[in-house]
């Protein structure tokens, strides 16, 4: 049986995803809303791959045993100046989620909770890559600057993005 205090910080990091889920959203829908619909449609890729990441964490307390306590999610930022300041808070954003994975990680160490502990590597893997992604993303963007044929550029190629749902679901729910 999992712990009370291992639950609890899972149960906090599943909000952290839906909420990860809601502002990729929120991004989503200005990039659509500036006529930039491959950025807009690797954001949305995105948002499904944050709801898998908290659907795995949901299943896997399930799994366990205890119970899952879902909270509300806050309000995203809506508004952003361009697509280079939609980029960049996405990148703080997962900067932020590596944070949060690593303490999570830290207290399944205090808790000698092994199982959870070897559950959590594939988000401590996943983060790297996330970060690693956005970041080149935001790279371009800052290359490109203001210059129109680079951003529609690279908007087609963020348009080719798609959603695969990782085979190792453990019990998840894909999309
Ligand atoms: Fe992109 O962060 Fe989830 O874990």
């Amino acid at each position: 049986m999992i712990s009370k205090k291992m639950a609890e910080a899972i149960n906090e990091q599943i909000n952290k995803e839906f909420f990860s889920e809601y502002l990729y959203i929120s991004m989503q829908g200005w990039l659509a809303s500036q006529s930039l619909d491959g950025m807009a449609n690797w954001m949305e890729v995105q948002s499904k791959e944050e709801h898998f990441h908290a659907m795995k964490l949901f299943n896997y307390l399930i799994g366990r045993g205890a119970r899952v306590h879902l909270m509300a999610i806050d309000e995203p930022t809506n508004d952003f100046e361009n697509p280079l300041q939609a980029f960049s808070k996405a990148l703080e954003h997962e900067k932020l989620m590596s944070k949060n994975i690593n303490e999570l990680v830290d207290v399944a160490i205090k808790e000698n909770d092994h199982a959870t502990r070897s559950f959590l590597q594939w988000y401590v893997d996943e983060q790297v890559e996330e970060e690693s992604t956005v970041e080149r993303i935001v790279n371009m963007l800052k290359m490109v600057g203001e210059n129109g044929n680079g951003i529609m550029m690279l908007d087609r190629e963020l348009a080719t993005r798609t959603y695969v749902a990782p085979a190792d679901a453990s019990g998840a729910t894909g999309a």
